[in-house]
């Protein structure tokens, strides 16, 4: 196998560690990071950034490769830190086990490191290969990279969408649009993201719950958030079934009642007073959340697309046939007629439904 393709290779081993911290290590990113030993052919250390953000992958993948790290190759899916934040810098600890070589998928626009990883390992005399799967990482690490860009948090917009083009049907709570797999994709989805959110009629038509179920996963359930300018929703809504443990966050306009505010605080809600999405996002970006999943309903959708403030959607085409009167936003068109705003990326096939997953142009 050529060199660029056992690079390859490993990565996509790093990749895959990473992602298994999705929604787990905000503020940070999930890096992964895999240890071949100098023989090229032994993997020797493997880690990922841990929950909550600390010790970095790389530390991790270090400790246990121990003394079988000289002379090897790491391959990290983000370029190691050279900063000292809260623990001192990986690119010391890595010059530090004598490695050979490191390869990384993508660069980190981290003020703090923005190449200076890429520049201090090439001074100690390791080699450092960049843009290995690039595309894949960015994908994956698309929370930290939006907050460290763009000062707020990587936004998904997640539409399920019957044959008729809508997304429910009026006056009617949850209608069950897409199929059993899909859901299950779904609540992955949320076990993958930091914080979900919904709009406020969203919680008086259908009263959710928005945990992850699947099978052992409910400590990975996400913050759930609610667009609810005059706080409007009940205190005595499920949402609240799983507080403190599942945080539930309320942003509301200034003009909000005060009762309302009293009361919700009374239920366990966090509150966060914000006029505009564009100031709701900075201000959950600047308390650490990195990627949020907006799943409805229409208006929440509409509002986002209409702001500019969707990085990605997954557009989910069902064959389920629904009666009027639809709940058919602009939002649940054809994904593909936004472009030149949005691209497809991918798509697949999970039960009897078609995802397109889309992503800004
Ligand atoms: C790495 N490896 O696994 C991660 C990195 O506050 P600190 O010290 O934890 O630093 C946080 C920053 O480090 C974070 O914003 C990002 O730039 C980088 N994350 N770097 O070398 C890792 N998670
Ligand atoms: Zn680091």
């Amino acid at each position: 196998m050529s060199q660029p393709e056992t690079d390859r290779r490993f990565m996509a081993a790093a990749l895959a560690l990473g992602r298994t911290g999705l929604g787990r290590t905000a503020p940070n990113p999930s890096v992964g990071c895999v240890i071949v030993a100098a023989d090229g052919k032994r993997v020797v250390g493997v880690g990922r950034t841990a929950d909550g953000g600390r010790p970095h992958a790389e530390r991790q993948a270090l400790r246990m490769a121990g003394a079988d790290a000289k002379g090897g190759t790491a391959y990290v899916t983000l370029e190691p830190c050279s900063h000292t934040g809260k623990t001192p810098p990986c690119v010391e600890a890595l010059v530090h086990s004598r490695i050979g070589r490191v390869v990384i998928a993508a660069l980190d626009p981290n003020p703090l490191v923005a190449g200076e990883g890429v520049a201090k390992l090439t001074q100690e005399g390791i080699a450092v290969t960049d843009g290995v799967r690039t595309a894949e990482a960015e994908w994956d690490l698309a929370g930290h990279l939006t907050r460290m860009r763009h000062a707020r948090p990587h936004v998904t917009l997640k539409l399920a969408v019957s044959a008729e083009g809508a997304i429910g049907r009026r006056g009617e709570g949850q209608v069950a649009i897409s199929g059993p797999a899909s859901r299950q994709r779904v609540q992955l989805m949320r076990a993958e993201a930091d914080v979900i959110a919904v709009g406020v009629g969203t919680v008086l038509a259908d009263n959710p719950k928005l945990t992850c179920r699947l099978p052992g996963m409910a400590a990975r359930s996400p913050q759930r958030l609610i667009f609810d300018r005059q706080l409007r929703t009940p205190p005595t809504a499920a949402l609240f079934d799983d507080v403190p443990a599942v945080p539930v966050i309320l942003v509301h306009a200034a003009d909000a009642p005060p009762s309302r505010v009293a009361a919700l605080n009374q239920a366990g809600a966090e509150l966060i007073q914000a006029d505009s999405l564009p100031s709701a996002l900075a201000k959950l970006a600047a308390s650490g959340t990195t990627s949020v999943l907006v799943e409805g309903g229409g208006t929440i959708a509409d509002a986002f697309l209409d702001a500019g403030l969707v990085d990605r959607i997954a557009h989910v085409q069902t064959p389920t046939q629904i009666a009027p009167p639809l709940v058919a936003p602009r939002a649940a068109g054809d994904p593909c007629s936004r472009s030149p705003r949005f691209r497809t990326v991918k798509t697949e096939r999970i039960g009897d439904d078609v995802w397109t997953w889309l992503e800004r142009a």
